[in-house]
């Protein structure tokens, strides 16, 4: 490949010739959320010099209200995804209701949720965020999606994905064949494959919990995290914490290096039982592209991806990364089970 590199629509387009039945409208799909994110990209990572600061009530030079860039992002996002003719229905974690696509506008056999900036409260403090993604194929009758059509589990999914604005903007997905990542290059405002076939190790080396939820955890978490700080070199003990905050960031850290990624259900705050992290546009496409790259992802007893969502925005605990680690945290927690 020439020093130009293997841009994102290249290999998506490559990958979907290998199908004969492709009509193509999941390509177009990615192409629309790739722009997307490039817009998103670009306002990112000026939000510490523009107006777009994460803070509402401000005015731009048009005399316009200012959103707070999670409310931007997600703007763009649907924007740019409401007529391309892919979609049916799409969901928003900015958003209580599902999201039509409007009648003016062809419908299509595609269900899109999305977090469209996940840890958004980090970006004044020029911490990595997030978007992510999760597609599905619409299962109701009738062109317009409904409700049902979003609550999937996630194993159901087509492809999912997440893009990180860090030190650079990278985009990993899977559409079931393996996970590729793409850094995008801002001179051409082109994605190029960077990583091609993630995968994660089988045993990770840190972890990755909010120490500060310790005396409300359930006694299996509390006795993996103690036994995670043991000294014992013969299985690579004790691990390193590392907790950033942002779950895209601390999830993409993991995937790459290797790692477990705990957010388990604290009792600290009634609000929080299950957790703090949604099921159908955090945890369940994360949980796809973990296991594609051969990690695992649970709740704690159940795999992430056989859970029935009853809600559109129902929180899980969410265990996920290398797959040894996530297996020995269920049998703590599994030892320590009250049943
Ligand atoms: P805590 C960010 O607000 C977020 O939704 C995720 O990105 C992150 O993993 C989690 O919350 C952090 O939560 O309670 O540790 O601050």
């Amino acid at each position: 490949m020439g020093n130009t590199g293997m841009t994102a629509q290249r290999h998506i387009i490559g990958q979907e010739r290998k199908y004969s039945q492709a009509t193509g409208s999941l390509t177009g799909l990615l192409m629309d959320l790739i722009y997307a994110s490039k817009v998103i990209s670009r306002e990112v990572n000026k939000a510490g010099i523009a107006d777009v600061l994460g803070i509402t009530g401000t005015k731009n030079i048009h005399g316009e209200e200012v959103k707070k860039l999670d409310e931007y992002a997600n703007d763009r996002l649907f924007q740019a995804m409401d007529h391309g003719g892919h979609l049916c229905i799409m969901a928003s974690e900015e958003q209580d209701e599902i999201i039509p696509i409007p009648d003016e506008f062809p419908k299509g056999k595609y269900v899109l949720l999305f977090d469209p900036l996940d840890g958004s409260s980090n970006i004044d403090v020029n911490v990595s965020i997030g978007t992510i993604f999760s597609i599905h194929r619409k299962k109701s009758d009738g062109e317009n999606g409904k409700l049902e059509d979003c609550l999937q589990k996630g194993r159901d999914q087509v492809a999912a994905g997440y893009i990180i604005y860090g030190s650079s903007t990278m985009l990993v997905f899977t559409t079931g064949q393996g996970v590729n990542g793409y850094t995008l290059d801002p001179s051409v405002g082109e994605f190029i494959l960077s990583h091609e076939d993630i995968k994660t190790p089988s045993k990770g080396i840190m972890y990755s919990i909010n120490e500060g939820n310790a005396n409300f955890w359930d006694e299996g978490t509390k006795k993996y995290i103690r036994y995670l700080k043991e000294k014992d070199t013969a299985s690579g003990r004790p691990y390193s914490l590392r907790y950033i905050g942002s779950l895209v960031a601390d999830f993409h850290r993991n995937l790459l290096q290797g790692g477990i990624f705990l957010y388990p259900a604290d009792f600290k705050d009634p609000m929080k039982p299950k957790g703090k992290l949604r099921l159908l546009y955090e945890a369940s496409p994360l949980a796809f592209i973990v296991e594609q790259a051969g990690g695992i992802a649970t709740d704690g007893k159940n795999n992430i991806l056989d859970i029935q969502p009853a809600e559109l925005h129902q929180k899980v605990p969410l265990i996920i990364g290398c797959k040894k680690d996530v297996l020995k945290y269920q049998e703590f927690v599994a030892n320590d089970s009250p049943i």
